[in-house]
């Protein structure tokens, strides 16, 4: 009972109430209370988004123009700034790194947040939540909504529930209510098509799925079976996943007294590549594409020497700095960094995703 307690995660979702629209109408007043969108303004457009006045006449994201314009005579649909929504996003950003530093950005205006060790509010993830809305509220002039919750599952369907400008808790005594009822086309993976063929077998809500199994579920939806299946039950096992795609790792020392002799420098060397090897064990996944070492010296100037590398080597590392020691001229030296370049090689399909916006 303890170990289940303690294992207990608090996630945060965060996504902002309708991101685009809402960036318009507040650099515009004049758009503030009518019902505008945000997409091109060609014959085939479709929108972006639309604020929540213009939800009111069903307007929606990815509807073409004309459509909308028919359900909302009045409708403004205004062109994109996004480079102002990506300064923006930024500006979130930095407000979730004062919470926590585990934070998995989905797009610019959403992002999962992990305060399961987090010390402040004393370890209450829904005053966090409460507080980061207020931040962004008070210094970006924009609302945002908040599902907190276990997982990354129900804190993302929660956000939605009180959307806009609110927030949902699905504390861990809850979950097992808060998904019985659930429409199974709220479960993220399941769109229009897999969510109609569920229901022509009789599968409506995550209650239908729970009475079912995995075997029963796999004939209608493949190899979806056993994620649906979990989270039927409020399962989800998925940590964040926080690692951004880094351009380089880079470990750099600078010595109490400078040195001048070749030897001292070399087993600094020797002990920054150690480290850079712990540290390299993180990003086993990244193509390395060259290696580099940088030296400061004592009148601060600094130099660096690199080479094409599909490795990280001692002994490349090592003719690097004797190559960079001969522009020493007779100057000490104060710092020796090491580091590795990466090919720009997409990780994962989240960031491929992720560059669509
Ligand atoms: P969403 O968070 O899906 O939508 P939203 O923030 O506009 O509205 P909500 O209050 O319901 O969260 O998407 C964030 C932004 O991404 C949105 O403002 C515009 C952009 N976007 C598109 O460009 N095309 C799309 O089809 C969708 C769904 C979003
Ligand atoms: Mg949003």
């Amino acid at each position: 009972m303890f170990e289940a307690r303690h294992s207990q995660k608090k996630i945060i979702h965060i996504d902002m109430d309708c991101f685009y629209a809402a960036v318009e109408m507040r650099d515009n007043p004049e758009w503030r209370n009518v019902p505008i969108a945000v997409g091109g303004n060609g014959p085939r457009s479709v929108l972006c988004t639309c604020n929540y006045k213009a939800r009111e006449f069903g307007v929606r994201s990815a509807m073409p123009n004309a459509r909308a314009k028919a359900l909302c005579p009045e409708l403004i649909i205004v062109n994109g700034r996004m480079s102002v929504y990506q300064q923006v996003s930024q500006d979130i950003r930095a407000i979730f790194l004062r919470y926590t530093d585990l934070i998995e950005p989905l797009s610019l205006d959403e992002a999962y947040l992990d305060v399961t060790d987090s010390p402040l509010f004393y370890g209450s993830a829904t005053l966090i939540a409460e507080q980061i809305r207020r931040d962004i509220y008070q210094e970006l002039n924009l609302t945002a909504s908040a599902g907190i919750a276990p997982n990354k599952f129900l804190a993302k369907i929660a956000s939605d529930e009180n959307k806009p400008n609110g927030q949902c808790v699905v504390s861990p005594d809850r979950v097992n209510a808060f998904v019985a009822d659930l429409p199974l086309k709220k479960i993220p993976g399941i769109g229009p098509k897999t969510s109609e063929k569920l229901k022509a077998f009789g599968f409506e809500s995550c209650a239908d799925v729970r009475a079912s199994s995995v075997a029963k579920l796999h004939t209608i939806v493949g190899k979806f079976a056993n994620t649906l299946y979990q989270r039927s039950f409020g399962i989800d096992d998925r940590a964040l996943e926080t690692k951004r795609l880094r351009k380089s790792l880079a470990i750099e020392t600078t010595m109490s007294e400078d040195i001048d002799s070749y030897e001292q420098c070399q087993a600094i060397l020797i002990s920054l590549f150690s480290k850079l090897k712990l540290r390299l064990a993180k990003h086993d996944d990244r193509q390395i594409s060259k290696q580099t070492v940088k030296i400061k010296f004592a009148d601060f100037q600094q130099t660096t020497v690199d080479i094409q590398s599909k490795a990280c080597l001692e002994e490349v590392f090592i003719a690097l700095l004797q190559k960079a020691m001969t522009r020493a001229n007779n100057r000490k030296i104060r710092l020796i960094g090491l580091s590795l370049g990466f090919s720009e090689q997409q990780s994962n399909d989240k960031q491929s995703q992720l560059a669509l916006f």
